[in-house]
Parts: C-alpha cells; structure tokens; sequence
C-alpha cells in the first residue's frame, strides 16, 4: 500500500514538473516569437538629418582632429591629464531648416554635413571648454575647422573650465580637511572619511559653483553612503557643510574657508573643534539607514496581488511602419524622424500629418532643477541636466514594465571622448489602447406609447502611438513620451521618479517637511523646457489669444442687459510680448494659426497648445542668485519666438559651467521682432513644484509627478479626424421597458 502511494505521488510530482516545464517552454517560445515577428518596415522618403554621427565617420574625424596639421594640440583622453586637451563630445550639428526642407520637400542635395566638437582645453593656466565646428564631412581635403560661435548668443563658444582640477582637489585638498576632522564626524554623523575605499562618508559638491567678491567658491556636504547596495545617498544628507575658495589652478589660492553644523557658522576646523568639546555643544540627530531607502518589496502582502495582473497583447503585430536605420515611423497619417544627442536625448523632426508638415521640430532643451533650504547645499542646488548629458543617462528600456513587452526598441549611441558609447534597447515605440475611447455616444428614444427604447451606442477605440524613453540622471528618473492621437493630436509628456535629493533636516522646516529621522523633503521647482517648432500651412504663422471674457451684453430680445461671456481674439505682434503665462481658470485658448489660409467657414487653421495634465511650472524663485541668467526659459510658462538657426537651443550644456556670462541667455531672443505671419517657435515648460512628503520615499512615484503638453488640431480639418479609423461599432438597440 505505502509503495503504491509513493508511486501515485512520483507521477503526481512529475505531472506537475511536466507541466510547469511545458508552461516555461511554451512562455519561452511565445516571447521569442514575439521578439522575432517581423517588423513592418518601410523605406524613409529621406534620410534621417538627425541622428548621429556614422561610427566611420567619427572615426576618421577623430584621426583629423590630431593631426598636427590643425594644430589643436589634443591628447588622447585615455592619456590626458587635467593639464592636457582632450576631446569631449562629437556630434552632428543639425541641418539649417532650409536646407533640410529644400531636401526633405524639394529638390535639394543632403544637406552638408558637420560636426560639433567639444574640446577640453587643460593645458592652460585658464582652463576652458569650447566647441569647434568641423565639415564637410566624410573628411576631405575640404574640410575645415571654425569655432561653432553662432548659436551662442554670448558670441563665442569658449566657457571658462572651473572643474579642471575637481579630481586633485578632491583627493589632495578636500579629503585631508575632513579626514582631519574624522574622530568628530564619527561621533557627530556616524560616519568617516579617510579617502579610502571602505569610507562611510562621503562628500557632495553643490552646483553650480558660486562666486563671492570675484573668488570662486565650493560648498560641500558631507554624506551617508549607502550601506545596503542602493542608491540613496541623496537621501542621506548629514547638515555638516564646508566652504572653500577653489580659485585659479595653483592649490597655494585655495582655502578652507569655514564650516557650518546647525546654522552656526566657524572659522576653522580648530574653532569647530573647540565649540564641539565646550559643554552645552548641541548635537543633531544622525541619519538612520535602513529598508527605507531600498525599493525592494516591503509591508503587508495585498490581497490577490501576486496573480498576474492584466497585460496588453498585440495579437497581429505592429500597425506602425518603421526604417529602423533612418529611424523614421509611418502611423495612421504621422510620419516622423527620431533625432538623438547626447546632451538632449531623443527629438523629433519633420512631423507631418495628412501629407503636410505639422512640426518641425520637437524636443527637450533642458531639465532644470532648482531647490531651496536654510543650509548653503540646498539653497545653492541647482541643475541643469544637458550639463551631464541627458541622452547618455537613457539605458536600457525594462520590456513590460517600462513598455509593454511586444514595443519596438531602437538604440541610441553617442560618440564622447573618443569612444562610442551604445545604449541598447533605450527608445521603445509601440502602441497601446488608452484604457478609454477617443469618442463615444449612447442615444435613445422612447417609441410610441408602448414605452419602447429604440436607439444606438457608437464608440472608437483610443489608440495611441508612444514613443518612450526613460533619463535617469543620477538620483532622478524622467519618462518622456511623445503620444500621437487619431484625432491628430500629439501630447508631450514627462514623469518623474527616482530618488529625491533631500536635505539634512535641522533648520530647515519652512522649506520642506520633516519626512525621515534626519532629513528634509528639501522643497524644489522642476521646468523642463520643450521646443516645438509648429508649422501650420506652411512656415508663415501667428500666435493667437482667444480670451473668454466676461462681459455685459444689449440683446434686441431682452429688455435688460445680460451678463455673459464672450471671445476676444488678438494676435501676439512681437517677440517683446512672446512670454506668457497660462491664465488663470484656463480663461484663454493659445493658438498658432495660419491667417494666409482660411478654411471654408472663414476660419483660420491652427494648432492649439495646451496643458494636458499636471500643472506646468515655472521658477518661484525672482531672480536665482545662483542660476544668474543661464536659465531664463524657466521664468514664464511658455514663449514664442520667430525661427533663427542661430537660436536654435533655449540653453546650453556649457550655460552651467558659468552662469555668470551663460552661452545661451534666452533672454536675448526676445528682441522686438514681428511675430506676425512668421515662423514661430513655441518653448514650453513642463514640470511641477515639488515638497516631497513621506511617499517619497523611497521614490518618488509618477501617478502625482507627471505633467503634459497637448499640440492639437484647432480648425485645421473640416472634421474630427478619428473618424477615419476602423475601430469603432455601432450598435443598434430596441428594448422594451
Ligand atoms: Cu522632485
């Protein structure tokens, strides 16, 4: 009997291995078959004019770059030292806009190429950055080089290098002043810097750098490093900040300025040392590590959570066609190229609809971040993230969380330093049911006296095309999304994620809330910045405000007066009123038309632009002592300007590196011109005041920290253009009562 049941309970055990293994191979095969079904691909009409550079052709231009012949005097970067040149960046300039539209719809040649070319420039007492222009390319005997000078309104391409010797002054300079002060720290913070790998602490700069009475100034924090593997040393601040005056390159002009530990400023390290050992020297709470700080999975089990939720399918593969070597994408009327850089990340370009150009242009331009606090870091902090390069911060896509698991993923490469950097699988596209219907209606009526119900109920499904990619600029992540509606519309959108930066939390409770043992949810303000270069008809167009206003109204059939409401439209005549605001109760409609053209009711065609979710975000702050002027797109909403070239980024990735004299003032491209029938550019800023609170931690989730643009069609066709779609029913109905 016992060995009967033993048997019964081997076939039941390899009953279920049997089905478990059949269950994984069928998975398996299921997923391969999905990776491996074939694109629908198409041709691109052009080339992709924004994409980067070939590898062959960076190669060889990197070779010309250091032949003595052009006497840049460059070092291989592997081998340079702070004292040498060396190559930084190298990329494609992008095209002249008409140029690319005399190729892209006309008859024009390629437009030429040519390279931008960062060059680090160590081997001088006043160390810079500067960017050359470099072209034709591939090389020839025609190429040349010129200084890359007119899209920097400041005139020129050079920015001084203040961060040339960050790593000597970190090791030789900063880490003796504090590892001096060690039997303190570990008392005071729990932790030690001795500038040796197993080092508790560690030690965060506060950018931009500052200037005080013409002397360039460092602050630093010291810092928890994370003890557990995860990332979340921004959320372990320790309220212990050092100052130092780290002008010019010889270490004799550098000093140890002073020290700062709850709100009390001191001297030197021996003043510090002698306030800590006087009685009554109060002392803060210490940061706490923990499971806090990790995104493992913590807390009660939720019921029925670990059934597998509802996944989307794509049962007959892609509706979009794609050139995956031109990047460029065909879908339901759209068509467009994917452009990349390694300081903005993906763009894009030539967007049209309906066989007509909608967009030129449409793409990040920065990610500002700017926070506040009692203590010098968090009052000081102040990112501009093209600075680190935001396109070389997007890896590689997470198939089925960050996108569904049947997308298209693309690469994306950039070219630093001499080498090629690839990022896999970073841009997906694909499409997905929104979840609700673009349009719907239910109609019924009441038949005769028997009380029938006669009617009909129509829907369409709201299917969006998404092209995602996903920055995680050290501690943050950002999700960019350009979704593309039937009805013609295109929505830009950004969330965030990640790990806030926080601050130590003593002092500074009118700038945050309290949300750990020793930290602050430091209070901050994120403006990204979007350029969209919209054509409607044609280049020629005007801004117009529609403002519903309130008004009192005589009407031939009333007897008194009515209050009411009505429209007032009025044009935006130049760039010195192209900084606007978005009005208070959405009291105004935003609209680039095209008043050469008028449709067949007399209306004038056009493209609204308006927020589609969250609320955009501009600086609180007046006038950032820090960020100067290197940032002026984040003092309004949103702009217009006329179409220049040379005004072709509202910023600049060197913009950071001296926000005293920026690269790009934006501020400048407002100068008077008419802005009527020209061709308009609308910078729009995304974002949102954060006060991080205790579901923060120990990230940021997206459901509240999301935001988005919507470019829609505004009198442009005769119809709502969903209507072409095939996904929709009607459905006839007769119910009795
Ligand atoms: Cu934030």
């Amino acid at each position: 009997m016992a060995t009967s049941r033993s048997l019964l309970y081997f076939f039941l055990l390899l009953l279920i291995a049997l089905a478990f293994l059949y269950a994984f191979i069928s998975t398996s095969v299921r997923l391969a078959e999905e990776y491996k079904r074939p694109r629908r691909t198409l041709r691109a009409p052009k080339e992709n004019l924004w994409d980067t550079l070939l590898d062959d052709e960076v190669s060889q231009l990197i070779n010309w770059l250091y032949e003595p012949e052009q006497g840049l005097n460059l070092t291989y970067h592997d081998n340079a030292t702070h004292w040498d040149n060396f190559i930084g960046v190298t990329e494609l300039i992008p095209p002249n806009k008409t140029d690319a539209l005399a190729y892209l719809e006309g008859n024009g040649s390629v437009p030429t190429r040519y390279a931008r070319v960062v060059l680090f420039q160590g081997a001088s007492e006043d160390p810079y950055v500067h960017e050359i222009k470099v072209g034709p390319l591939p090389i020839s005997k025609k190429t040349t080089w010129e200084p890359y000078n007119y899209i920097y309104n400041k005139g020129d391409s050079a920015t001084p290098w203040y961060g040339a010797d960050d790593k000597k002054r970190l090791h030789e300079f900063f880490k003796p002043v504090v590892s001096e002060l060690a039997d303190i720290t570990y008392d005071l913070l729990g932790t030690v810097i001795y500038g040796q790998d197993n080092d508790t602490g560690g030690l965060r700069t506060v950018d931009p750098l500052q200037k005080e009475n013409g002397r360039i100034i460092q602050w630093l924090e010291f810092i928890g490093l994370p003890q557990n593997g995860y990332n979340a040393e921004t959320l372990l601040s320790q309220g212990l900040y050092l100052k130092f005056d780290i002008t010019g390159r010889d270490p004799k002009g550098w000093a140890f300025k002073a020290l700062l530990y709850n709100d009390i400023m001191y001297n030197s390290s021996a003043e510090f040392r002698k306030a800590y050992n006087t009685p009554g020297f109060v002392k803060l709470n210490k940061i706490v590590q923990g499971d806090w700080m990790t995104t493992k999975r913590q807390g009660e089990r939720l019921p029925l959570d670990e059934l597998p939720p509802p996944i989307a399918v794509q049962a007959e593969g892609p509706r979009y066609l794609l050139d995956v070597k031109n990047k460029y994408i065909e879908w339901m009327g759209f068509s467009f190229y994917i452009g990349f850089s390694k300081d903005l990340g993906t763009s894009l370009h030539q967007i049209m609809y309906q066989g007509k150009r909608i967009i030129y242009e449409l793409g990040l331009q920065e990610v500002m971040t700017h926070y506040a606090g009692n203590d010098p870091v968090s009052s000081g902090l102040t990112y501009l993230d093209s600075y680190y390069g935001i396109g070389s911060y997007m890896y590689r896509l997470i198939a089925g969380y960050d996108c569904p698991e049947y997308s298209t993923f693309l690469d994306n490469w950039f070219h630093e330093n001499g080498h090629t950097m690839y990022q896999r699988n970073s841009v997906c596209i694909f499409e997905q049911d929104a979840g609700y219907t673009i349009q719907r209606h239910t109609s019924t009526k009441v038949m005769g006296f028997g009380g029938h119900h006669q009617g009909y109920a129509s829907a369409t499904r709201n299917t969006v095309l998404v092209v995602r990619t996903v920055a995680s600029i050290d501690n943050y992540d950002y999700t960019f999304d350009y979704n593309f509606y039937l009805d013609g519309s295109i929505e830009v959108k950004v969330r965030a994620s990640g790990y806030i930066q926080g601050a130590f939390y003593a002092n500074n409770e009118d700038y945050g809330y309290r949300i750990h043992e020793a930290l602050s949810g430091s209070f901050h303000t994120h403006v990204i910045n979007f350029k969209a270069d919209i054509d409607v008809m044609g280049e020629k167009n005007t801004f117009e405000r529609i403002s519903l206003v309130p008004t009192t109204e005589k009407y031939p059939w009333s007897e008194k007066p009515k209050n009411t409401m009505k429209l007032k439209r009025s044009s935006i005549g130049n760039e010195d009123n192209g900084k606007l605001n978005w009005p208070e109760n959405a009291a105004e409609m935003y609209v680039i038309m095209n008043k050469d053209v008028k449709n067949k009711y007399g209306e004038y065609p056009g493209y609204r632009i308006v927020p589609a979710s969250g609320s955009p975000a501009h600086l609180i702050i007046q006038d950032s002592p820090y960020i100067l002027e290197a940032a002026e797109f984040s003092k309004h909403h949103l702009f217009v300007t006329k179409h220049k070239d040379s005004e072709s980024r509202s910023s600049s990735a060197a913009n950071y590196m001296n926000p005293w004299d920026p690269s790009v003032n934006f501020n400048k491209f407002f100068d008077g011109e008419s802005l009527l029938q020209e061709d308009l550019v609308v910078w729009f800023n995304l974002g949102m005041h954060h006060v991080a609170h205790t579901g923060d931690l120990p990230n940021t989730v997206s459901t509240t920290a999301q935001g988005s643009m919507m470019i829609s069609l505004h009198n442009y066709l005769d119809l709502d253009a969903s209507r072409q779609t095939s996904q929709m029913v009607e459905i006839n109905f007769f119910t009795e009562l």
